[in-house]
């Protein structure tokens, strides 16, 4: 299966490896940094962007694939809808199934109040579910919330707003033990003390995690919670359209059956968007670690009805996504491998960067590496290179593997590719949207009674999101939304519902002279095989 260039090459990594000879290069400069982002990191890559030419945004670039959808055509005419005829009445409407809508939906049933998910696929299936490596939280004797908040704002270039960071930081350790209340199964030592490692940019040890199933974990034990709360879900069907009121509140969401593409209107005193990422958009080609329905339905219903966007124009390529073989191609390789002690490893065996740069830094060094300077292992299919997981064993004796990561090791395995025994192949893969709809510290957008949490939300993290800081902001803002949200409902009287927004986005995109055939938001990728 490995061509004989992947084997020379393994050869080299295997040789500097027993002879001890593998070298852990110093961090970079900040003025390197900058130089290398500035020249590899795809975010820099100028003709890969669009300046949005209407909507709240106006003037300021996106990627391409997204400014399309933005400025894309309704899947409705609002003439058609009736909206005296409400399906679903609600206080609480949450538009998402995965970590964060189902956290919001545990708040909001707690505060009282009628909550409902609604989601395009079903309950759990989010990037929530793909989140491997673990969930940060300051909560050991040697860390603070202070030091947490450090590392995120340098990780982030210094953009985060920050009270939201603050927020995230601060709210961390009570996330841990709401979680592990909940029933999450943490790896505890013998005394049942949380088990923590670090990740790229972390200063102190504090990623909590479940195996490298951490993500799962918590997206089950969240699915119990609120099936066992018997919290109605409606799955399978998706929001097209926000609805706001006469005076431009959000009042509930046109919703679409998605097997039957039926109509149906779901009227709410306060609506919380939770729809997730955009890996699904594969910008700039880049394959993807996310979920099917990662294509940024969120930004698109909360942009047509004239919220706005933060920072949509930094996106996150995880440095180790799988590169072979094919059959996995973009499958996230967590950070926690790296975290373990695997170092990344170019054709000629060498050591080329320090394995836990912060995420953007890392994966404009690997794009280097297998560009301009000609130091990439060629796969039948493309382009990586090697992340030496043999040297976890090494560093943590016999067993850790199977012990710590379990699900690498099944993943490549199916492959006949033993990590305990073989380095493995990784390129960036799109994994995260820093930016997305602003909110404040209350969670709130510029649309009074819409909410967002999770990834659909712009500047907890600034420019770049350290490793394990996501699984932590969908619980700390998802709860944050579903207690205000819900607190909210209990003192709004909703007046008419109107999609008049659409009709009005309608005339800006014709008076800007868009012409075009996309309707919006996407709902899911298009794999189809064009003729
Ligand atoms: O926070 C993440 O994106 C994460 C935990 C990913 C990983 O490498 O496991």
């Amino acid at each position: 299966m490995y061509t004989n260039e992947m084997l020379e090459s393994m050869k080299k990594v295997e040789a500097a490896r027993s002879a001890n000879a593998v070298l852990e290069p110093r961090r970079m400069t900040a003025e390197e940094k900058e130089t290398l982002l500035a020249t590899y990191h795809p975010d820099y890559k100028q003709g890969e962007f669009a300046v949005l030419q209407i909507g709240a945004n106006k003037g300021e670039k996106v990627p391409t694939e997204l400014a399309e959808l933005l400025q894309a055509n309704s899947r409705i005419n609002p003439a058609e809808i009736d909206l005296s005829k409400v399906d679903y009445d609600v206080d609480v409407l949450i538009i998402g199934g995965g970590g964060a809508g189902a956290s919001a939906a545990i708040e909001a049933d707690n505060n009282g109040a009628k909550a409902m998910i609604v989601t395009k696929l079903r309950i759990g299936d989010a990037n929530t579910m793909m989140a491997e490596g673990g969930i940060q939280a300051a909560d050991k004797e040697n860390d603070s919330p202070a030091i947490h908040y450090l590392d995120a704002f340098g990780g982030g270039h210094f953009a985060a707003k920050p009270e939201l960071l603050y927020k995230l930081v601060t709210e961390a350790p009570e996330a841990i033990q709401w979680l592990n209340n909940l029933g999450v199964e943490f790896d505890k030592d013998e005394n049942g003390v949380m088990i923590t490692t670090h990740g790229g940019g972390t200063s102190r040890k504090r990623m909590h995690a479940a195996k490298d199933y951490s993500g799962a974990e918590i997206m089950r034990t969240l699915r119990d919670e609120v099936l066992n709360r018997q919290i109605p879900v409606v799955d399978f069907t998706a929001a097209i359209e926000l609805i706001l009121d006469e005076n431009g509140k959000a009042a509930g969401a046109v919703l679409m059956n998605m097997e039957t593409h039926e109509i149906l209107i779901a009227r709410a005193k306060t609506v919380i968007i939770a729809t997730g990422g955009a890996g699904r958009l594969h910008y700039q080609g880049f394959p993807t670690s996310n979920h099917y329905g990662a294509t940024a339905d969120g930004l698109v219903l909360g942009y047509r009805a004239g919220a706005k966007l933060l920072y949509a124009d930094t996106l996150q390529y995880h440095p180790t996504g799988a590169a072979y073989p094919e059959q996995i191609f973009g499958a996230l390789v967590t950070e926690k491998v790296r975290s373990l002690g695997a170092k990344l490893i170019n054709v000629n065996g060498e050591a080329f960067m320090h394995p836990l740069e912060t995420r953007d830094v890392s994966a404009a060094s690997i794009i280097r590496e297998c560009s301009d300077r000609g130091n990439g292992v060629h796969t039948p299919d493309g382009i990586g290179v090697w992340l030496d997981t043999p040297m976890i064993e090494l560093k943590n004796g016999e067993g850790t593997i199977e012990k710590r990561i379990p699900a690498m090791m099944r993943m490549f395995g199916k492959y006949g590719i033993d990590i305990r025994k073989e380095p493995i192949l990784v390129y960036p893969t799109l994994h995260y949207q820093n930016g997305g709809l602003d909110i404040t510290a209350d969670g709130m957008t510029n649309i009074e009674n819409l909410y967002v949490a999770g990834e659909a939300v712009g500047g907890i993290h600034g420019r770049n999101r350290l490793m394990g800081n996501s699984l932590l902001d969908i619980i700390v803002f998802g709860r944050n939304a579903g207690k205000n949200a819900s607190s909210k409902s209990k003192d709004v009287t909703l007046g008419a519902l109107t999609l008049e927004h659409v009709n009005k986005f309608a005339k800006e995109q014709a008076e800007a002279g868009i012409k075009t055939d996309v309707v919006s938001p996407k709902l899911l990728p298009n794999y189809a095989r064009r003729k």
